[in-house]
């Protein structure tokens, strides 16, 4: 697929490129540099519609669902891996894995969640060290008989919170021992199913529980060079319709006075409300965020990530608050109905354009017209970079990392399809 003479055409749109965003007082080669720097954390859940190795034939529960059956999801942690191993190779850069702990591999052992050890996850540091991936972690409080109830860590019953109390314990370990193996902190990111279908009478009642819960959960320090914990909102699931215990307000208050991360889930608000305006916000009373980058439609928040205002305007704030070393950016939706490695690559390929294409405003122009109340250049700027030639620097950023340039990533997929996907019957 290397065409030297298109290759060249790319090579001189970015020239071209370059010289119109200077005129504007950007400098393209330094974007690019700090793009390369922004690693993505994907989310292995993507791979296999969200089933892990435990019983992977369980229903998901939780309020999650994947819908669709297109052929090809990976069955065994190898098959992942290897479809892993052909995503990252389309995606500019280098980037980090988001495991569950049903992604453990016992060996064939049957162990329970509240048993899951370092050593069962062995073989995805081996593989993360040899593709210097870093690698970050997330309990399972779902797909799970102690869950079936709806409630896990906000449970009125006691054993049930102590079952997930002592498996969000495990997960803490797991994340410190990613962190000491690959030498860049896990965030271990607890989210809960917890809610009812139908109006509660107490409202607070689970709220309680689950903070006594996390408090336990965190109570032994683990060295943040190692582990950093979170904590993931939601306003609503399927069968959570009416409340849900961990909502927005419960765990910001959480992470503030507890010194925990956040996690933003964009597709975990109301349709119309955007993540991006609470991140400034967030900073001023929080270290570091977590975002799981996804898409919300309707009443379902785990579409694929598309190049849409709300991605854009996340990847702004971010940018504009020169946030990147406080900001975790994770990927979170599954799609069954398409080619799970295109929907990996899709939505991270989206994500990093967003984020290239906030890298490429004229921040300290903006900034002193803003200061000066010159809103007229302010809006005459913001406006002409709508249609700058970004294109063109993402061509040239994905050349230079040797990735497929424009559509060619689909000719891989599809090579990939056929080759491996479709046997997989
Ligand atoms: C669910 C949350 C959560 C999950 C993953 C699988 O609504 O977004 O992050 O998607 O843990
Ligand atoms: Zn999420």
């Amino acid at each position: 697929m290397t065409d030297p003479i298109r290759n060249q055409k790319i090579r001189d749109a970015y020239q071209f490129a370059k010289a119109r965003y200077a005129e504007l007082g950007v400098d393209t080669d330094v974007a690019l540099t700090t793009l390369q720097s922004i690693p993505l954390s994907l989310h292995c859940w993507q791979g296999d519609d969200v089933r892990g190795f435990e019983s992977p034939d369980a229903d998901l529960g939780g309020g999650l669902a994947t819908t669709g059956n297109y052929p090809g999801r990976a069955r065994t942690a190898d098959e992942l891996r290897q479809d892993l191993d052909q995503t990252y190779a389309l995606i500019p850069g280098d980037h980090r894995l988001s495991l569950h702990a049903i992604y453990a591999e016992p060996g064939g052992q049957k162990i329970d969640r509240t048993e899951i050890k370092p050593q069962h996850f062995e073989k995805w540091v081996t593989w993360a060290k040899q593709n210097n991936h870093g690698l970050d972690f997330n309990p399972t409080l779902f797909s799970h008989p102690i869950a079936d109830s709806g409630f896990t860590l906000s449970s009125n019953d006691k054993n049930v919170r102590d079952f997930w109390v002592e498996h969000c314990i495990a997960s803490r370990k797991i994340g410190e021992y990613f962190g000491k193996e690959l030498g860049t902190p896990c965030v271990t990111n607890i989210w809960i199913p917890d809610g009812y279908k139908d109006t509660p009478f107490d409202r607070q009642a689970p709220r309680r529980y689950l903070k006594d819960a996390l408090d336990q959960i965190l109570k032994e320090r683990i060295d943040p060079k190692f582990n950093l914990d979170s904590v993931e909102s939601k306003l609503f699931g399927i069968g959570s319709e009416s409340y849900v215990t961990g909502s927005h307000e419960f765990y910001m208050g959480y992470a503030i006075t507890r010194k925990t991360l956040l996690t933003l889930d964009s597709g975990h608000f109301h349709p119309t409300e955007s993540i991006a305006d609470k991140i400034s916000s967030l900073l001023l009373y929080i270290d570091e965020l977590l975002l799981h980058v996804s898409r919300g439609v309707r009443w379902d928040s785990d579409h694929v990530v598309i190049f849409n205002d709300e991605v854009a305007a996340i990847a702004r704030e971010i940018v504009r608050l020169q946030a990147l070393d406080r900001i975790h950016i994770g990927l979170d939706y599954f799609d069954a109905s398409i080619n799970r490695l295109a929907a990996w690559v899709i939505g991270a390929r989206n994500t990093l354009k967003a984020l290239l294409v906030a890298l490429l405003e004229p921040a300290d122009q903006l900034h002193a017209y803003e200061r000066n109340g010159d809103f007229t250049h302010r809006l005459a700027v913001l406006e002409e970079l709508k249609a700058m030639p970004w294109q063109s620097v993402w061509d040239f950023y994905c050349l230079s990392n040797d990735v497929p340039i424009g559509m060619d990533f689909m000719a891989v997929i599809d090579g990939y399809e056929e080759k491996a996907l479709s046997k997989r019957i």
